[in-house]
């Protein structure tokens, strides 16, 4: 299965109903009252972790989300049936962002589901707008648009572990023999290709979560080998295990290894490079005379050596007591914040006037909204429509800017006559 942990998608929740205008019919009654009922609301765009997805595949396919509509209302005081929400499976990690400003508009790692965008409410029927001023509401309100939003979606593994280390070094065996996990194995460069994980069990009740990626080698922060991009996998992990093959057996230094190996971490994330890490020394099997020479240097620069040796699994259970005392001393897998705000503000909130050659212009986005779920052909919508102009003070500031009556005034698309 081809590995994808990169996506960009579009969602649109769905649109409210619009509201009824309708009048109570009967034989021998005249005219009823108003009894247009309101319309449904638009689905929302719902997101869930799944955790037997382990790519972002079906997003390469599949590139727009709809959600459902909400239906109209009808006459009788009937109210449009609500839509249902559109769910969307994720693998777990999955980092959402808003395309344009890259902000994070979720972190689909907990187990609960992310309301991402809402759909439209319905709009009220003319049920609603009887008042005894106004016994024969012609208008209904149209449902509001569902908001929409291009995302990309990135894939970064929950794992409380990364092993790093070069290619060959045994770093996937050591997850074959501490977990339940079966990775791919063999005697040649980049065998893993894509990241794997397994639980690795302490004792009864107490585990961690280990994940394999591919090997990293120099140059890998400039695309070098299968590069650096795997490394997101393990940004959010708590601590690292550097596997070092100590035996020499592919002719190089360990000491170098370890150090390019830290130098191409730190050029990926500096943040990284400074998580705790535990070093292994692995294929003691083979060879342990260069051994000593590479504990004494990873032990003066602080680290915590272990000897190891993955295949025969010698100091396998002492890797994982080590691990494990480290990580209680360890802050929880890092989620990321949410760092997106809605940039659509409330009704009711700042405007501005502005004098222009033939009138005045009003700025206020969120009264272009109202203005686009107003039907501005309708006498009643259009004055529902003024009263909140005037609620807000719009209407008393274009009076204090000097507007009279017959003056245009611009909101977004629309152009009025001012008329007191
Ligand atoms: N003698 C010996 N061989 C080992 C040991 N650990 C792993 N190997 C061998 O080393 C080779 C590479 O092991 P892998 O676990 O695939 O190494 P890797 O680090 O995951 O390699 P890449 O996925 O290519 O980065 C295999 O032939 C393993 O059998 C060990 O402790 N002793
Ligand atoms: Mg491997």
């Amino acid at each position: 299965m081809q590995f994808v942990d990169k996506a960009r998608i579009i969602l649109k929740a769905g649109d409210g109903g619009n509201g009824a205008v309708a009048f109570h019919r009967e034989k021998f009654v005249a005219a009823g009252g108003p009894d247009g009922g309101d319309g449904g609301r638009g689905g929302n765009i719902v997101f869930v972790p799944d955790d037997n997805m382990s790519t972002l595949l079906d997003f390469r396919y599949k590139r727009k989300y709809e959600a459902p509509n909400g239906a109209n209302g009808d006459g009788g005081n009937r109210s449009g049936k609500s839509a249902q929400d559109l769910v969307i499976r994720v693998p777990r990690g999955t980092v959402i962002r808003e395309f344009e400003s890259q902000d994070v508009v979720a972190d689909i790692s907990g187990d609960e589901p992310v309301v991402l965008l809402k759909g439209g409410k319905g709009g009220f029927g003319n049920a609603h707008f009887a008042t005894p001023t106004r016994q024969i509401p012609r208008f209904a309100k149209l449902g509001q648009p569902g908001e929409k939003m291009e995302v990309t979606l990135e894939l970064k593994l929950i794992a409380d572990v990364g092993l790093i280390g070069f290619p060959n070094v045994g770093k996937s065996t050591l997850l074959s023999v501490l977990s339940a996990a079966k990775p791919k194995i063999a005697n040649y460069h980049f065998t893993t290709l894509t990241p794997m994980l397994g639980v690795v069990a302490v004792s009864q009740g107490n585990s961690f979560v280990l994940a394999d990626i591919p090997g990293l080698i120099e140059g890998a922060s400039k695309g070098i080998g299968l590069g650096h991009d795997f490394l997101r996998h393990i940004e959010r992990c708590r601590m690292l295990v550097h596997v070092v093959d100590v035996s020499g057996s592919e002719g190089r230094s360990p000491i170098e290894d370890f150090d390019t190996i830290n130098s191409e971490l730190f050029a990926f994330n500096e943040a990284l490079a400074a998580r705790p890490q535990i070093v292994v020394g692995n294929k003691t099997d083979v060879d342990t005379s260069f051994e000593a020479e590479f504990r004494s240097y990873v032990e003066k620069k602080g680290y915590t050596y272990l000897s190891l040796s993955a295949v025969t699994r010698k100091g396998t259970q002492e890797l994982v007591n080590a691990v494990w005392l480290k990580l209680k001393e360890l802050p929880a897998v890092e989620k990321f914040e949410v760092t997106y705000t809605k940039p659509l503000p409330q009704i009711g909130s700042k405007f501005t006037v502005e004098r222009t050659d033939d009138g005045f212009s009003v700025d206020a986005p969120w009264l272009e909204r109202i203005l686009g779920t107003t039907d501005v052909d309708d006498y009643e919508s259009l004055l529902y429509f003024q009263k909140a102009l005037s609620d807000s003070g719009i209407v008393a500031e274009l009076e204090a800017q000097g507007a009279k009556d017959g003056d245009t005034v611009e909101i977004g698309d629309y152009q009025f006559d001012f008329i007191r």
